[in-house]
Protein backbone atom coordinates (compact mmCIF):
# COMPACT_ATOMS: atom_id res chain seq x y z
CA UNK A 1 0.00 0.00 0.00
CA UNK A 2 1.03 3.47 -0.64
CA UNK A 3 0.79 5.40 2.36
CA UNK A 4 -1.59 8.40 2.74
CA UNK A 5 1.41 10.22 3.65
CA UNK A 6 3.42 9.39 0.36
CA UNK A 7 0.04 9.64 -1.82
CA UNK A 8 -0.03 13.54 -0.27
CA UNK A 9 3.77 13.79 -1.22
CA UNK A 10 3.91 12.09 -4.26
CA UNK A 11 0.44 13.93 -5.19
CA UNK A 12 1.36 17.29 -4.18
CA UNK A 13 -1.44 17.85 -2.50
CA UNK A 14 -1.62 21.08 -0.56
CA UNK A 15 -1.89 21.13 3.25
CA UNK A 16 -4.43 23.74 4.78
CA UNK A 17 -5.85 23.71 8.30
CA UNK A 18 -8.13 21.09 8.90
CA UNK A 19 -7.30 19.16 5.66
CA UNK A 20 -6.28 18.92 2.21
CA UNK A 21 -7.26 20.98 -0.85
CA UNK A 22 -8.32 18.57 -3.37
CA UNK A 23 -4.85 16.63 -3.70
CA UNK A 24 -6.84 14.91 -6.40
CA UNK A 25 -6.55 18.19 -8.61
CA UNK A 26 -3.30 18.62 -7.37
CA UNK A 27 -1.75 15.43 -8.57
CA UNK A 28 1.17 16.08 -10.69
CA UNK A 29 1.61 13.46 -12.61
CA UNK A 30 3.25 13.13 -15.59
CA UNK A 31 2.07 14.29 -19.16
CA UNK A 32 0.40 11.55 -20.77
CA UNK A 33 2.57 10.12 -24.02
CA UNK A 34 -0.86 8.73 -25.70
CA UNK A 35 -3.54 8.97 -29.18
CA UNK A 36 -6.56 10.68 -27.88
CA UNK A 37 -9.58 8.55 -29.32
CA UNK A 38 -11.93 11.68 -26.60
CA UNK A 39 -10.59 14.07 -24.17
CA UNK A 40 -13.85 14.40 -22.22
CA UNK A 41 -13.97 11.61 -20.87
CA UNK A 42 -10.41 10.35 -21.68
CA UNK A 43 -9.90 7.63 -23.55
CA UNK A 44 -6.70 6.93 -25.26
CA UNK A 45 -3.94 4.73 -26.28
CA UNK A 46 -0.35 4.86 -26.59
CA UNK A 47 1.62 4.33 -30.58
CA UNK A 48 2.40 0.64 -30.46
CA UNK A 49 5.82 1.30 -30.84
CA UNK A 50 6.14 3.14 -27.50
CA UNK A 51 4.36 0.11 -26.68
CA UNK A 52 6.35 -2.71 -26.86
CA UNK A 53 9.27 -0.10 -25.22
CA UNK A 54 9.57 -2.12 -21.79
CA UNK A 55 7.67 -5.08 -19.96
CA UNK A 56 6.37 -2.52 -17.30
CA UNK A 57 4.56 -0.10 -19.26
CA UNK A 58 5.17 3.17 -17.95
CA UNK A 59 2.38 5.35 -16.63
CA UNK A 60 2.53 7.47 -19.22
CA UNK A 61 2.29 5.02 -21.81
CA UNK A 62 -0.74 3.27 -20.39
CA UNK A 63 -4.36 3.30 -21.90
CA UNK A 64 -6.78 5.19 -20.60
CA UNK A 65 -10.63 4.17 -20.53
CA UNK A 66 -13.11 6.28 -18.85
CA UNK A 67 -17.22 6.56 -19.85
CA UNK A 68 -17.84 10.02 -17.32
CA UNK A 69 -15.08 12.72 -16.61
CA UNK A 70 -13.03 11.64 -13.70
CA UNK A 71 -14.34 12.30 -10.40
CA UNK A 72 -12.74 14.53 -7.61
CA UNK A 73 -12.23 12.79 -4.49
CA UNK A 74 -11.46 14.37 -1.61
CA UNK A 75 -9.05 12.05 0.55
CA UNK A 76 -9.92 13.17 4.03
CA UNK A 77 -13.64 12.41 3.19
CA UNK A 78 -12.94 9.26 1.64
CA UNK A 79 -14.81 6.14 2.75
CA UNK A 80 -14.84 2.68 1.04
CA UNK A 81 -18.36 1.45 1.90
CA UNK A 82 -18.38 -2.36 2.43
CA UNK A 83 -21.97 -3.53 2.79
CA UNK A 84 -24.46 -6.97 1.45
CA UNK A 85 -24.04 -10.35 2.64
CA UNK A 86 -21.44 -9.46 5.18
CA UNK A 87 -21.59 -9.86 9.19
CA UNK A 88 -19.54 -6.39 9.78
CA UNK A 89 -20.30 -4.18 7.25
CA UNK A 90 -18.03 -1.16 7.13
CA UNK A 91 -17.33 2.43 6.20
CA UNK A 92 -13.38 2.49 5.27
CA UNK A 93 -11.09 5.42 5.18
CA UNK A 94 -7.93 5.62 3.24
CA UNK A 95 -5.66 5.27 6.66
CA UNK A 96 -8.00 2.30 7.72
CA UNK A 97 -7.45 0.56 4.20
CA UNK A 98 -3.61 1.22 5.51
CA UNK A 99 -4.10 -0.99 8.09
CA UNK A 100 -4.18 -4.16 6.18
CA UNK A 101 -0.90 -5.83 4.52
CA UNK A 102 0.88 -4.68 1.47
CA UNK A 103 0.94 -6.10 -1.96
CA UNK A 104 2.07 -6.01 -4.75
CA UNK A 105 1.39 -7.53 -8.03
CA UNK A 106 2.29 -7.04 -11.79
CA UNK A 107 -0.36 -8.03 -13.82
CA UNK A 108 -1.86 -6.74 -17.85
CA UNK A 109 -4.80 -5.00 -17.69
CA UNK A 110 -6.54 -5.09 -20.98
CA UNK A 111 -9.73 -3.70 -22.76
CA UNK A 112 -12.99 -6.21 -23.81
CA UNK A 113 -12.36 -3.68 -26.90
CA UNK A 114 -9.09 -3.75 -27.81
CA UNK A 115 -8.83 -4.21 -31.06
CA UNK A 116 -12.14 -3.23 -31.59
CA UNK A 117 -11.37 -1.02 -34.64
CA UNK A 118 -10.57 -4.47 -37.02
CA UNK A 119 -14.52 -5.48 -36.82
CA UNK A 120 -15.77 -2.68 -38.74
CA UNK A 121 -14.09 -4.36 -41.84
CA UNK A 122 -16.97 -6.90 -41.47
CA UNK A 123 -19.84 -4.16 -40.18
CA UNK A 124 -19.84 -1.09 -38.27
CA UNK A 125 -19.19 -1.65 -34.47
CA UNK A 126 -19.72 1.39 -31.87
CA UNK A 127 -17.77 2.06 -28.91
CA UNK A 128 -13.99 3.53 -29.08
CA UNK A 129 -12.30 2.39 -31.65
CA UNK A 130 -9.37 0.81 -29.99
CA UNK A 131 -6.44 -0.14 -32.41
CA UNK A 132 -4.05 -2.83 -30.57
CA UNK A 133 -3.27 -0.44 -27.58
CA UNK A 134 -5.89 -0.79 -25.23
CA UNK A 135 -3.51 -2.78 -23.17
CA UNK A 136 -0.69 -1.97 -20.76
CA UNK A 137 1.45 -4.39 -18.12
CA UNK A 138 2.20 -2.01 -14.54
CA UNK A 139 2.59 -3.31 -11.04
CA UNK A 140 0.09 -2.44 -9.25
CA UNK A 141 0.45 -1.34 -4.98
CA UNK A 142 -2.60 -1.94 -2.59
CA UNK A 143 -4.30 -4.30 0.05
CA UNK A 144 -5.99 -7.72 -0.71
CA UNK A 145 -9.90 -7.80 -1.24
CA UNK A 146 -9.73 -10.86 0.26
CA UNK A 147 -8.70 -9.40 3.61
CA UNK A 148 -11.22 -6.54 3.31
CA UNK A 149 -13.65 -9.12 3.08
CA UNK A 150 -12.33 -11.53 5.70
CA UNK A 151 -12.35 -8.65 7.95
CA UNK A 152 -16.22 -7.77 6.80
CA UNK A 153 -16.80 -11.60 7.61
CA UNK A 154 -18.70 -12.58 4.46
CA UNK A 155 -22.04 -14.71 5.23
CA UNK A 156 -21.93 -18.95 3.65
CA UNK A 157 -24.40 -17.80 0.70
CA UNK A 158 -22.91 -14.94 -1.04
CA UNK A 159 -22.02 -15.62 -4.41
CA UNK A 160 -20.84 -12.36 -6.28
CA UNK A 161 -18.80 -9.09 -5.19
CA UNK A 162 -19.95 -5.83 -6.74
CA UNK A 163 -17.98 -3.23 -7.47
CA UNK A 164 -19.15 0.76 -7.65
CA UNK A 165 -17.49 3.81 -8.93
CA UNK A 166 -17.76 7.34 -8.06
CA UNK A 167 -17.98 8.64 -11.39
CA UNK A 168 -21.13 9.73 -13.34
CA UNK A 169 -22.45 8.44 -16.03
CA UNK A 170 -25.04 9.90 -18.15
CA UNK A 171 -27.27 6.96 -19.29
CA UNK A 172 -31.18 6.88 -20.57
CA UNK A 173 -31.35 10.25 -19.44
CA UNK A 174 -30.18 9.47 -15.65
CA UNK A 175 -26.69 9.66 -13.99
CA UNK A 176 -25.30 6.20 -12.66
CA UNK A 177 -22.18 5.09 -11.26
CA UNK A 178 -19.67 2.73 -13.52
CA UNK A 179 -20.03 -0.56 -11.76
CA UNK A 180 -19.76 -4.40 -12.18
CA UNK A 181 -18.75 -7.64 -10.04
CA UNK A 182 -17.11 -11.05 -9.97
CA UNK A 183 -17.66 -13.79 -8.66
CA UNK A 184 -16.89 -14.73 -4.63
CA UNK A 185 -14.49 -17.30 -5.46
CA UNK A 186 -12.43 -15.31 -7.52
CA UNK A 187 -12.73 -12.21 -4.87
CA UNK A 188 -11.34 -14.65 -2.40
CA UNK A 189 -8.13 -15.18 -3.59
CA UNK A 190 -6.12 -13.97 -0.94
CA UNK A 191 -2.32 -14.96 -2.25
CA UNK A 192 -0.31 -15.25 -5.12
CA UNK A 193 -0.99 -13.23 -8.77
CA UNK A 194 -4.10 -13.89 -9.45
CA UNK A 195 -5.54 -12.10 -5.66
CA UNK A 196 -7.56 -9.07 -7.23
CA UNK A 197 -6.69 -5.89 -5.58
CA UNK A 198 -7.64 -2.62 -3.88
CA UNK A 199 -5.21 -0.67 -5.32
CA UNK A 200 -4.30 2.91 -4.49
CA UNK A 201 -0.74 2.90 -6.39
CA UNK A 202 0.40 2.47 -9.84
CA UNK A 203 3.91 1.47 -11.20
CA UNK A 204 5.34 2.40 -7.49
CA UNK A 205 3.62 6.15 -7.58
CA UNK A 206 -0.18 7.07 -6.01
CA UNK A 207 -2.73 6.31 -8.93
CA UNK A 208 -3.40 9.18 -11.37
CA UNK A 209 -6.81 10.24 -11.61
CA UNK A 210 -6.85 8.75 -14.80
CA UNK A 211 -6.54 5.55 -13.69
CA UNK A 212 -8.72 6.01 -10.64
CA UNK A 213 -7.54 8.26 -7.84
CA UNK A 214 -7.22 7.30 -5.04
CA UNK A 215 -8.60 3.45 -5.11
CA UNK A 216 -9.22 0.94 -7.65
CA UNK A 217 -10.05 -2.63 -8.44
CA UNK A 218 -7.44 -5.04 -10.43
CA UNK A 219 -9.00 -7.99 -11.11
CA UNK A 220 -5.79 -9.89 -12.52
CA UNK A 221 -6.94 -12.16 -15.47
CA UNK A 222 -10.39 -10.63 -15.93
CA UNK A 223 -11.37 -7.66 -18.96
CA UNK A 224 -10.30 -4.00 -17.81
CA UNK A 225 -13.68 -3.71 -17.36
CA UNK A 226 -14.30 -5.52 -13.72
CA UNK A 227 -11.22 -2.98 -12.47
CA UNK A 228 -13.06 -0.74 -11.45
CA UNK A 229 -11.70 2.97 -11.07
CA UNK A 230 -12.55 5.63 -8.23
CA UNK A 231 -13.91 2.66 -5.59
CA UNK A 232 -16.60 3.96 -3.54
CA UNK A 233 -18.55 0.95 -2.90
CA UNK A 234 -18.19 -2.90 -2.28
CA UNK A 235 -21.40 -5.08 -2.04
CA UNK A 236 -21.79 -8.84 -1.57
CA UNK A 237 -24.37 -10.45 -2.92
CA UNK A 238 -26.13 -13.60 -3.84
CA UNK A 239 -26.17 -12.55 -7.40
CA UNK A 240 -24.10 -10.65 -9.81
CA UNK A 241 -24.62 -6.79 -9.72
CA UNK A 242 -27.26 -4.92 -11.57
CA UNK A 243 -25.35 -2.29 -12.65
CA UNK A 244 -25.41 -1.97 -16.56
CA UNK A 245 -21.71 -2.41 -17.03
CA UNK A 246 -22.25 -5.99 -16.21
CA UNK A 247 -25.69 -6.78 -16.43
CA UNK A 248 -26.14 -5.50 -20.05
CA UNK A 249 -23.24 -4.30 -21.76
CA UNK A 250 -19.66 -6.04 -22.01
CA UNK A 251 -21.84 -8.96 -23.62
CA UNK A 252 -21.27 -10.89 -26.77
CA UNK A 253 -24.46 -9.84 -28.69
CA UNK A 254 -25.51 -9.76 -32.57
CA UNK A 255 -27.75 -6.84 -32.31
CA UNK A 256 -29.10 -4.87 -29.13
CA UNK A 257 -32.06 -6.87 -28.67
CA UNK A 258 -33.17 -7.30 -25.20
CA UNK A 259 -33.45 -11.07 -25.73
CA UNK A 260 -30.11 -11.06 -27.09
CA UNK A 261 -28.94 -9.26 -23.70
CA UNK A 262 -30.50 -11.56 -21.59
CA UNK A 263 -29.13 -14.74 -23.17
CA UNK A 264 -25.51 -13.61 -23.10
CA UNK A 265 -23.55 -13.84 -20.03
CA UNK A 266 -21.58 -11.05 -18.34
CA UNK A 267 -17.93 -11.29 -20.09
CA UNK A 268 -15.06 -12.12 -17.26
CA UNK A 269 -12.15 -13.24 -17.83
CA UNK A 270 -10.18 -12.21 -21.30
CA UNK A 271 -8.33 -14.90 -23.67
CA UNK A 272 -5.46 -14.91 -25.39
CA UNK A 273 -4.27 -12.24 -27.59
CA UNK A 274 -1.05 -10.72 -29.61
CA UNK A 275 -0.41 -7.68 -31.76
CA UNK A 276 2.62 -6.60 -34.02
CA UNK A 277 3.71 -3.30 -32.88
CA UNK A 278 6.76 -2.52 -34.86
CA UNK A 279 6.95 -1.96 -37.81
CA UNK A 280 4.04 -0.11 -38.70
CA UNK A 281 0.68 -1.27 -40.64
CA UNK A 282 1.36 -0.52 -44.71
CA UNK A 283 4.98 0.21 -44.27
CA UNK A 284 7.52 -0.25 -46.84
CA UNK A 285 10.60 -2.69 -46.81
CA UNK A 286 12.91 -4.34 -49.46
CA UNK A 287 12.52 -8.19 -49.91
CA UNK A 288 14.64 -10.22 -47.12
CA UNK A 289 14.66 -10.25 -43.45
CA UNK A 290 12.22 -8.39 -41.63
CA UNK A 291 12.51 -7.39 -38.00
CA UNK A 292 9.01 -7.66 -36.36
CA UNK A 293 8.36 -6.98 -32.62
CA UNK A 294 4.77 -7.68 -30.27
CA UNK A 295 2.99 -8.56 -27.40
CA UNK A 296 1.27 -11.47 -26.80
CA UNK A 297 -1.38 -12.18 -23.87
CA UNK A 298 -1.77 -15.48 -22.47
CA UNK A 299 -5.71 -16.49 -21.23
CA UNK A 300 -6.48 -14.96 -18.06
CA UNK A 301 -6.63 -18.45 -16.49
CA UNK A 302 -4.43 -19.11 -13.45
CA UNK A 303 -0.97 -20.99 -14.17
CA UNK A 304 -1.57 -19.80 -17.57
CA UNK A 305 1.39 -18.78 -19.70
CA UNK A 306 2.43 -18.04 -23.06
CA UNK A 307 3.31 -21.72 -25.34
CA UNK A 308 4.19 -19.81 -28.25
CA UNK A 309 3.61 -16.89 -30.78
CA UNK A 310 3.76 -17.52 -34.87
CA UNK A 311 4.58 -15.76 -37.37
CA UNK A 312 3.42 -16.44 -41.29
CA UNK A 313 4.60 -13.90 -44.02
CA UNK A 314 3.33 -16.40 -47.02
CA UNK A 315 -0.62 -16.55 -45.75
CA UNK A 316 -0.21 -19.30 -43.45
CA UNK A 317 2.55 -21.96 -45.45
CA UNK A 318 5.17 -21.30 -43.22
CA UNK A 319 5.15 -19.93 -39.45
CA UNK A 320 8.26 -18.66 -37.99
CA UNK A 321 8.65 -18.98 -34.17
CA UNK A 322 9.02 -15.62 -32.04
CA UNK A 323 11.59 -15.40 -29.51
CA UNK A 324 10.17 -14.11 -25.98
CA UNK A 325 11.48 -11.28 -23.87
CA UNK A 326 10.38 -10.25 -20.47
CA UNK A 327 8.50 -12.36 -17.36
CA UNK A 328 6.87 -15.41 -18.09
CA UNK A 329 4.30 -14.71 -15.76
CA UNK A 330 0.25 -16.00 -15.50
CA UNK A 331 -1.77 -12.61 -16.33
CA UNK A 332 0.96 -10.64 -17.57
CA UNK A 333 1.97 -10.05 -21.11
CA UNK A 334 4.92 -11.03 -22.85
CA UNK A 335 6.66 -9.13 -25.34
CA UNK A 336 8.33 -10.94 -28.34
CA UNK A 337 10.49 -10.45 -31.51
CA UNK A 338 11.12 -12.42 -34.81
CA UNK A 339 12.84 -12.00 -38.27
CA UNK A 340 10.92 -13.15 -41.16
CA UNK A 341 11.40 -13.62 -44.55
CA UNK A 342 9.20 -11.27 -46.45
CA UNK A 343 8.94 -11.25 -50.70
CA UNK A 344 7.57 -9.30 -52.99
CA UNK A 345 4.53 -11.39 -53.43
CA UNK A 346 3.84 -10.82 -49.51
CA UNK A 347 0.88 -8.36 -48.92
CA UNK A 348 0.89 -9.10 -45.06
CA UNK A 349 1.89 -10.75 -41.92
CA UNK A 350 -0.47 -13.19 -39.61
CA UNK A 351 0.32 -13.80 -36.07
CA UNK A 352 -0.95 -16.25 -34.06
CA UNK A 353 -0.23 -17.73 -30.61
CA UNK A 354 -1.10 -20.41 -28.53
CA UNK A 355 -0.88 -20.80 -23.95
CA UNK A 356 -0.20 -23.48 -21.43
CA UNK A 357 -4.30 -24.09 -20.61
CA UNK A 358 -5.12 -24.59 -24.74
CA UNK A 359 -5.66 -20.79 -25.24
CA UNK A 360 -5.45 -19.94 -29.10
CA UNK A 361 -6.03 -17.43 -31.07
CA UNK A 362 -8.74 -18.42 -34.32
CA UNK A 363 -8.13 -17.20 -37.58
CA UNK A 364 -11.26 -15.12 -37.37
CA UNK A 365 -13.66 -13.96 -34.12
CA UNK A 366 -17.79 -13.82 -35.05
CA UNK A 367 -18.58 -9.95 -35.10
CA UNK A 368 -20.48 -8.53 -32.35
CA UNK A 369 -22.38 -5.58 -32.18
CA UNK A 370 -20.00 -4.35 -29.22
CA UNK A 371 -17.00 -5.09 -30.98
CA UNK A 372 -15.63 -6.71 -27.85
CA UNK A 373 -12.56 -9.77 -27.64
CA UNK A 374 -11.40 -9.24 -31.11
CA UNK A 375 -8.41 -12.03 -30.73
CA UNK A 376 -8.36 -13.16 -34.51
CA UNK A 377 -5.01 -13.84 -36.13
CA UNK A 378 -3.48 -10.21 -36.51
CA UNK A 379 -3.02 -9.75 -40.05
CA UNK A 380 -0.83 -6.62 -40.88
CA UNK A 381 -0.66 -5.27 -44.31
CA UNK A 382 2.97 -4.80 -45.31
CA UNK A 383 4.00 -3.27 -48.71
CA UNK A 384 7.46 -5.37 -49.97
CA UNK A 385 9.49 -4.33 -53.22
N1 LIG B 1 -15.31 3.86 -12.39
C1 LIG B 1 -14.91 3.42 -13.59
N2 LIG B 1 -14.12 2.34 -13.63
C2 LIG B 1 -13.70 1.87 -14.83
C3 LIG B 1 -14.10 2.47 -16.04
C4 LIG B 1 -14.92 3.62 -15.96
O1 LIG B 1 -15.29 4.23 -16.97
N3 LIG B 1 -15.31 4.06 -14.71
N4 LIG B 1 -13.69 1.91 -17.24
C5 LIG B 1 -13.34 0.49 -17.19
C6 LIG B 1 -12.77 -0.02 -18.41
S1 LIG B 1 -13.86 -0.40 -19.65
C7 LIG B 1 -11.43 -0.33 -18.50
S2 LIG B 1 -10.82 -1.10 -19.87
C8 LIG B 1 -10.50 0.02 -17.42
C9 LIG B 1 -9.40 0.92 -17.95
O2 LIG B 1 -8.51 1.24 -16.93
P1 LIG B 1 -7.41 2.36 -17.19
O3 LIG B 1 -8.12 3.60 -17.67
O4 LIG B 1 -6.73 2.54 -15.87
O5 LIG B 1 -6.48 1.83 -18.23
O6 LIG B 1 -11.14 0.69 -16.34
C10 LIG B 1 -12.42 0.19 -16.03
N5 LIG B 1 -12.88 0.79 -14.82
MO1 LIG C 1 -12.70 -1.51 -21.28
Amino acid sequence: MITRREMLLASGGIMIAGGTLNPSQAIAAEAKQLVYHTTAPNNAEPKLDDLVKSWITPTKHFYVRSHAPNPVVDTDRFELQVAGMVNRPASLSLKDLDRFKTHSTTATLTCAGNRRSEYNAEGKVGGVPWQSGAIGNATWQGVGLADVLKQAEVTPDAKHVWFEGLDEIEKGGGIIPFGGSIPIAKAMIGSGAGAPLLANGMNGAPLTADHGFPLRTLVPGYIGARSVKWLGRIVVSDRPSPNHYLATAYKLVKNTDPIEWAESGPIYRYPINAAICTPKQDSKHPAGELDLTGYVLPTGRQGTTVEKVLISADQGKRWTEATMVGKDSEFCWQLWNAKVKVTTTTKRLMVRALDTSGGFMPYRVPWNAKGYLQNSWYKMPVQVN
